[in-house]
């Protein structure tokens, strides 16, 4: 059997992930610019299959979120292939790079705007990504000690706050959630590798299982913190984590997921890079 057969099945599709969906078109219908988070561990597999047609002709932004658990060396390509800046949400590192790359963005958004006659207005921006690869985070660090203005936009369905970060740019308040690729299933489990997807949505020792033969596989090194197992009831044993003197098996696959996750089996590069994760787009009209 190939590897990609026997990788676990992931579902979970939340009401409030059905619901951000429809509110993002909307949304997305009276922004400027785009600030797309991705997740610098898994930087193709972490983009949104539909982004191009949601985001259309606008002009984008990646960021590539938590590079402080991303392998460095990756993170630098990974960010020089896809135009991407790598921002740490707590020390604010690359924030300097982004609000700059932004205030040209918008500075074209309203040149385009006057030499079509229409009326200067700020331009809007607006944040999107997985579920907690680190939005609220950044609009956070964007926003600084500023307050949502709140009042009503037409086309926006509930309206949102918009906060103003320059004289003439302003962000929306709310980030748009885009929903988790699990139809694919390499994808989903490298997602639920992250935390894009939470635990409690699948089996935790059929996703455990698939997650230490992917690293074997493609990033052995992160093994070291599991003493080079990728059995998990060696690693129970090993650990002396027994239940009437079985190892145990669900205690071992829960610690496996959350050191992944958290960085303590190091830093992660999951995706080989020049793995495509949405098609190319042209470069935006502005
Ligand atoms: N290590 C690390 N953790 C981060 C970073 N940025 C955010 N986090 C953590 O990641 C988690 C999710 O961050 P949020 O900003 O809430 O993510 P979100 O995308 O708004 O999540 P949802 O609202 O649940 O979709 C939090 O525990 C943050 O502290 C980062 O750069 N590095
Ligand atoms: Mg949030």
């Amino acid at each position: 059997m190939t590897f990609s057969e026997d990788l676990p099945r992931i579902q979970w599709y939340p009401g409030h992930i059905a619901k951000a969906q429809r509110l993002l078109k909307d949304r997305l219908a009276v922004v400027d610019v785009v600030i797309e988070v991705a997740d610098a561990r898994i930087p193709a597999s972490s983009r949104f299959a539909r982004a191009n047609s949601l985001i259309g002709s606008r002009p984008s932004v990646l960021v590539l979120a938590k590079p402080d658990l991303a392998d460095p060396a990756a993170t630098a390509r990974w960010a020089r292939e896809l135009g991407a800046i790598p921002i740490e949400g707590r020390s604010g590192q690359g924030m300097g790079l982004l609000k700059a790359r932004l205030e040209e963005v918008h500075r074209q958004v309203n040149a385009r705007m006057k030499s079509r006659g229409r009326l200067p207005r700020a331009a809007r921006a607006m944040v999107i990504g997985l579920p907690n690869v680190g939005k609220s985070s950044l609009i956070n660090r964007l926003a600084g000690g500023r307050k949502a203005i709140t009042g009503d936009r037409p086309g926006v369905t509930r309206a949102p706050g918009w906060i103003r970060l320059a004289k003439d740019l302003e962000l929306l308040d709310t980030p748009g959630l885009i929903p988790p690729r699990l139809e694919d299933r390499l994808v989903a489990l490298k997602l639920a590798m992250v935390g894009a997807v939470p635990s409690e949505a699948f089996d935790q020792q059929e996703v455990a299982r698939a997650a230490l033969a992917l690293l074997a596989r493609e990033w052995p090194r992160a093994l070291e913190r599991f003493g080079g197992r990728t059995d998990l009831a060696e690693i129970a044993e090993a650990r002396r984590w027994l239940v009437a003197g079985e190892p145990d098996v669900a205690r071992a696959a829960r610690e496996v997921l959350h050191d992944i996750r958290a960085g303590a089996a190091g830093p992660l590069a999951l995706d080989p890079i020049g793995q495509q994760g949405i098609p190319a787009r042209p470069a935006p009209e502005i």
